[in-house]
C-alpha cells in the first residue's frame, strides 16, 4: 500500500472539518508526502522582507554603497533583508496560508555590476559568485539551514532559486569596452576552430563542434578566443566559487544575448558570463553544486531562472540528476520549475519546455496573461478556456498543468494591482480592489500551483516592473515605494507591512485554507464549464481525485451582477458553499443556477 494514502485519508478527514479548524495546512510530518500540486508558494526577495540582523547590512564589506552594494533608500541597492528576517517572519507566511517558500536566489553575489554612473547591486541575487555560499548580506549557511529546519517544522517547504545560465559578469573581453554593449558574433561567423573569424587562424584542432557532448571533444577546446578574447580582470581572477568556474573555456564569450536567434542560448544575458553548458563539465559541475545543496539543507525544490536559455540536453542530464538526489535523500516530491518567460499566451512555447528539456514543469507565464487579460483588461472570459485548452500540449498533459506553478506579477513584469489599474485608469478604489482579490480568487481555486508574490497581499502596487516591483515588507527609505498609494489600507510601505487585516491577505488566506483542505482543488481535473466572448460569467468544475466530488467555481469578471445556468454532473444534486453563496439543490439534473455580485465568485461543493 502506497505510503502516500495514509496522508490523503488524514487530508480527506481535515476537509470535512469546518474551515477555521483547518488554518494548518496539513500536519507537519506528511510534508515530504504532499505532491507539487497541493502547495500554495510565497515568492519572496530576501532583501527586500525582513531585517533580522543589521550587523549583516554591508556584508562584511567596508566602504560606500558601491562597494558594499548596501543603500536602503535606492531601489537599486541592498535594503539589509535577510534570512534571519525571513526566519523571524516565517509565521505571518504560514498564516497567509503559504505551504512553501520560494526564496529568492541566496548564492553569494558580486556586490555592485554596471557602467560607471549606473551601477546596482545584486540584492536581488541573480548575480553569482559563489554558488556554495550564501551571501553575507543575506546571513550564512547555518542561517539558511535554521530557516528551512523551522519551515519543515511548520510542515512548509522550502524552494530555491537556483542559475545555471550564467554567472556574474566578471569575464570581459578585449575587442569591447568593459560595461558597455557588446555585439554578439554567431557560430557560422566565428566557428570555435577559427580564432576571430572564418579567416582566422585555426584553434582547438580536433574539436568537432558543441554538439558532441564527450569529455573527449571539450577536451579539444582550450582556446577561449573564438569569437572575442576574454580575460579575467585584475583582482577577479578568483572571484567564482567552485574554482572551476573561473577558466573562461566554461563560457561562450559570445558577447550580448538579444534574445532572439542562437543569441538566445549562447550570448550573454545583460553582460552576465553565459556557461558553456553544453560542455560535459559544466554538466557535471553544476550537478555537483546544486546537488550538493539538496545533501545539505533538504530543501523541497528549485525554480529554475533563466531556463530556455540553456541548451536542452544540459536539462536532461541535471533534472534527472537532481531528482534523484533528492529521492536518495527522502524528498520523494522534489519540484523542479523552470522560467520561461513569455509575458504572453504562448501555451505551445512553455509546454516544448516540459517535453525537449524535459523539465517537470515550467512557471505559468500563458496563465498569468490570460487571468490580467480577462481581469485587469477586459479580456472576455474565452481568453481562460483558450489558455486551459493548451493543457493537453504539456508532456503529460493536464498532470503536468496541474502542477505549474501560476502567478499574477513578478518581481520583473511587474503586480497585479499594477496591471488592474494601468487596464482600468478610471476605475475606483474599491473597484481595482475587488478586481485584485477576483485574480487572487482565480488563482487561489484553479488549476495550477498558486504563487503569491510577497507584497501583493498588503495591497502592494508597483509602479513599474523589474526594481520598481521590489517594495520592501519592512519600514522602507525608498521614496518611490513610499509615495504610492496601497490597496485596501491607508499605510504606506513607509511602515512595517506585516498586518493581517488588509481584505486582500484575508481573502488569500481564507482561499488557501479551503483550497489546501479539498484535493478537488489541489489535485482535481479541471473541467470548464461556462466562458463567454465578453467579460461576465468564467466557471470550472474540478474533481475529487479520490471520491469524485465535484466543486464548482464561477466568477463575474464585469461590473454588472449576473445569474445563470451552470452544466454541473449529473450526480451533482445537493451543494453546500466554500465561499459566497451557493443554490442548495441543482435546478434539474446537471444544472445549477448561479447569481453574482459584480467581480464576485463563489466555490460551491457538491455533497
Ligand atoms: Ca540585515
Ligand atoms: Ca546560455
Amino acid at each position: 500500500m502506497n505510503p502516500l494514502l495514509g496522508a490523503l485519508a488524514l487530508a480527506m478527514s481535515l476537509a470535512a472539518v469546518p474551515q477555521a479548524a483547518s488554518a494548518d495546512p496539513q500536519p507537519a510530518s506528511s510534508y515530504r508526502d504532499r505532491l507539487p500540486e497541493d502547495e500554495v508558494i510565497y515568492f519572496v526577495l530576501p532583501d527586500r522582507f525582513e531585517n533580522g540582523d543589521p550587523k549583516n547590512d554591508t556584508g562584511g564589506l567596508k566602504g560606500d554603497r558601491l562597494v558594499t552594494g548596501f543603500d536602503p533608500t535606492a531601489k537599486g541597492f541592498y535594503h539589509g533583508g535577510d534570512l534571519k528576517g525571513l526566519l523571524k517572519r516565517i509565521d505571518y507566511i504560514r498564516a497567509l496560508g503559504a505551504t512553501a517558500i520560494w526564496v529568492g536566489p541566496i548564492f553569494k553575489n558580486k556586490p555592485v555590476q554596471g557602467p560607471k554612473g549606473n551601477e546596482s547591486a545584486g540584492y536581488h541575487g541573480y548575480w553569482i559568485t559563489d554558488f556554495t555560499q550564501v551571501d553575507p548580506h543575506f546571513g550564512t549557511n547555518a542561517d539558511f539551514k535554521a530557516l528551512v529546519d523551522a519551515a519543515h517544522a511548520r510542515g512548509m517547504k522550502v524552494y530555491m532559486d537556483i542559475i545555471a545560465n550564467h554567472t556574474a559578469d566578471v569575464i570581459k573581453y578585449r575587442e569591447c569596452e568593459a560595461d558597455k554593449p557588446c555585439a554578439y558574433r554567431s557560430r557560422a561567423d566565428y566557428p570555435y576552430t577559427r580564432k576571430g573569424g572564418v579567416n582566422g587562424p585555426a584553434i582547438n584542432p580536433g574539436f568537432l563542434g558543441d554538439g558532441v557532448a564527450t569529455p573527449e571533444n571539450y577536451a579539444k577546446l582550450t582556446d577561449p578566443s573564438w569569437a572575442y578574447t576574454p580575460y579575467l580582470p585584475k583582482g577577479e581572477e578568483k572571484a567564482k566559487v567552485p574554482a572551476w568556474l573561473n577558466d573562461p573555456i566554461y563560457y561562450h564569450s559570445r558577447g550580448d544575448s538579444t534574445f532572439s536567434t542562437e543569441d538566445s542560448q549562447l550570448g550573454d544575458f545583460s553582460g552576465l558570463d553565459d556557461l558553456m553548458t553544453e560542455n560535459p563539465r559544466v554538466i557535471a559541475g553544476m550537478i555537483d553544486i546544486f546537488g550538493k545543496w539538496i545533501d545539505d539543507f533538504g530543501i523541497d525544490g528549485y525554480r529554475i531562472d533563466t531556463a530556455q536559455h540553456v541548451d536542452p540536453a544540459f536539462w536532461q542530464a541535471f533534472v534527472p540528476a537532481m531528482l534523484a538526489r533528492a529521492k536518495a535523500k527522502g524528498i520523494p516530491n522534489f519540484h523542479i520549475f523552470g522560467e520561461v518567460f513569455t509575458g504572453d499566451l504562448d501555451v505551445a512555447r512553455l509546454a516544448a519546455h516540459t517535453r525537449v528539456d524535459k523539465l517537470p514543469a515550467v512557471l505559468d507565464f500563458a496563465f498569468e496573461r490570460a487571468v490580467a487579460d480577462v481581469v485587469a483588461r477586459g479580456a472576455p472570459t474565452s481568453e481562460l478556456f483558450h489558455m486551459f485548452f493548451g493543457d493537453p500540449a504539456y508532456a503529460n498533459g493536464e498532470a503536468t498543468a496541474r502542477t505549474l506553478p501560476t502567478f499574477l506579477g513578478n518581481h520583473d513584469m511587474g503586480r497585479f494591482s499594477m496591471f488592474v489599474k494601468a487596464g482600468f485608469p478610471q476605475a475606483s478604489n474599491d473597484e481595482v480592489l475587488k478586481r485584485v482579490i477576483l485574480g487572487h480568487a482565480m488563482l487561489l481555486t484553479l488549476r495550477g500551483v498558486p504563487t503569491i508574490y510577497y507584497g501583493d497581499e498588503q495591497g502592494f502596487v508597483s509602479k513599474g516592473n523589474d526594481q520598481l516591483a521590489r517594495e520592501d515588507m519592512f519600514g522602507s527609505k525608498v521614496a518611490a515605494y513610499n509615495d504610492t498609494k496601497l490597496l485596501g489600507t491607508a499605510k504606506t510601505t513607509a511602515t512595517p507591512s506585516f498586518g493581517t487585516d488588509n481584505p486582500i491577505f484575508k481573502t488569500i488566506a481564507e482561499l488557501a485554507r479551503i483550497r489546501t483542505s479539498h484535493h478537488a482543488l489541489t489535485r482535481g481535473r479541471q473541467v470548464p464549464r461556462a466562458w463567454g466572448d465578453k467579460p461576465g460569467l468564467f466557471a470550472v468544475s474540478r474533481f475529487d481525485p479520490d471520491t469524485g466530488k465535484e466543486v464548482l467555481v464561477a466568477f463575474n469578471t464585469s461590473t454588472a451582477p449576473l445569474s445563470a445556468n451552470v452544466l454541473v454532473d449529473d450526480a451533482s444534486t445537493a451543494f453546500t458553499a466554500l465561499h459566497g453563496a451557493c443554490e442548495t439543490k441543482a435546478a434539474a439534473p446537471g444544472s445549477l443556477k448561479v447569481s453574482l455580485a459584480p467581480l464576485d465568485f463563489i466555490i460551491c461543493e457538491a455533497q
